[in-house]
């Protein structure tokens, strides 16, 4: 027995979301069939949308911070039961090297199974998403693609959250993605030493994930760059130290001066634009660290050799690194106990209003939109 719902499709050549009643397949194996409750818009759904504009590609359910509640189970899932609230986070083959040390983000099969939204998830190549005349759908973005009010996504991607309701549900929804990448940049890969100056460049949900982070390590400066100044006012409600408007002042040179004269031990560079990873560089300390979060597709990252010979460091991150099983429950610790204040990042929208989330994503009104289904 199949399931029809709303969802939000990307048309190839239409720049808005058109919704439309889609059938959902039932979980197979391996999968999870979840109502969802809310999902939060992040960067990566507004790039792919632009890039799927072939005209002979069918439309494409995007979404891959998806919150919401368990309704079946494949014959061989384990980890969840109908009924259980669960947030949705990136897929990974739980085979590879990188899967079985505990770093599925760094997936063998990464791109494939997560932003190769032709459905190489499952074994046929199907999607389990189609039209409700039966035409293709393509789905399986991130392994869920939640922009629908039910999703199919694999067991290894639903991570349980104990007891919520839908109003923290979509509250929790941002974990799945954004705030992870930029809080476990921090927790689980740059580990600020205490006394230590940190820099964020960008201060979208990624950059706040990661200054919220950093607040809650042992550094003693934590430093938000960027040029909107509403922006780095909410940088500092949220435990910015220090906020410097870099359309007024040089980054570099005030980074250098907040860390000693020689720069700060870590950057987090969210934004991917080359010249602002480019200042984020030049702000280290020797020995310094810069971790690269923001990356354009296709984009090139060139440094002057000489930049690094004092021992820094550049250091890609995707996703924050994060173990899953044991990261976003870590999270989730955080945003209920009220350490990690994410509310104040979040506006929601219903699915009708999504296009106007959208919207407010992309002129920076909203710094994370979260859609209610
Ligand atoms: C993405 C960034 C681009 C590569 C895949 C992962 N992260 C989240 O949206
Ligand atoms: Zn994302």
């Amino acid at each position: 027995m199949t399931t029809t719902t709303t969802a939000a499709l990307a048309i190839p050549g239409e720049e808005k979301y058109t919704l439309r009643d889609i059938v959902v397949d039932d979980p197979r194996p391996h999968e999870v069939l979840v109502r969802v409750v809310a999902a939060g818009l992040c960067h990566t759904d507004a790039t792919y949308k632009e890039a799927w504009a072939d005209p002979s590609l069918p439309p494409l359910v995007l979404g891959h911070e998806g919150a919401g509640v368990v309704e079946a189970v494949g014959e061989r899932v384990t980890g969840v039961r109908p009924g259980d609230r669960v947030l949705l986070t990136f897929n990974s083959c739980g085979e590879c090297a990188a899967c079985r040390t505990g770093h599925p983000a760094y997936c063998a099969r990464f791109t494939d199974l997560n932003t190769s939204p032709t459905g190489s998830v499952r074994a046929d190549g199907s999607s389990g998403l189609t039209g409700v005349d039966g035409s293709p759908i393509a789905g399986a973005f991130f392994g869920q693609s939640s922009l629908s009010g039910h999703a199919i996504a694999q067991e290894r991607n639903v991570v349980p959250i104990g007891a919520a309701d839908d109003e923290e549900l979509a509250l929790l929804a941002p974990l799945g993605c954004g705030i992870q990448t930029g809080a476990g940049a921090v927790l689980n890969e740059l580990r600020p030493e205490p006394g230590s100056a940190v820099a964020v460049f960008g201060t979208g949900a990624v950059g706040l994930g990661a200054l919220m982070a950093a607040r809650l390590t042992g550094a003693s400066r934590i430093v938000a760059v960027d040029i909107v100044p509403s922006r780095l006012d909410l940088a500092r409600e949220l435990g910015a130290t220090d906020v410097i408007n870099s359309a007024e002042a040089d980054p570099v040179a005030r980074l250098r001066e907040i860390g000693d004269g020689a720069g700060v031990q870590a950057a987090v560079e969210t934004s991917g634009v080359p010249q602002v990873q480019a200042q984020a560089l030049e702000s280290l300390a020797p020995r310094g660290v810069l971790g690269l979060i923001g990356v354009r597709l296709g984009a090139e990252f060139s440094v002057p050799a000489l930049s690094l010979l004092s021992g820094r460091r550049v250091h890609g991150i995707v996703e924050g690194d994060s173990d899953i099983v044991t990261f976003l429950p870590a999270l989730v610790g955080l945003v209920r106990s009220g350490r990690m204040p994410l509310g104040r990042l979040i506006r929601q929208y219903p699915l009708e209003r999504i296009n106007d989330a959208a919207r407010d994503a992309h002129s920076g009104v909203t710094v994370k939109p979260v859609v209610r289904f």
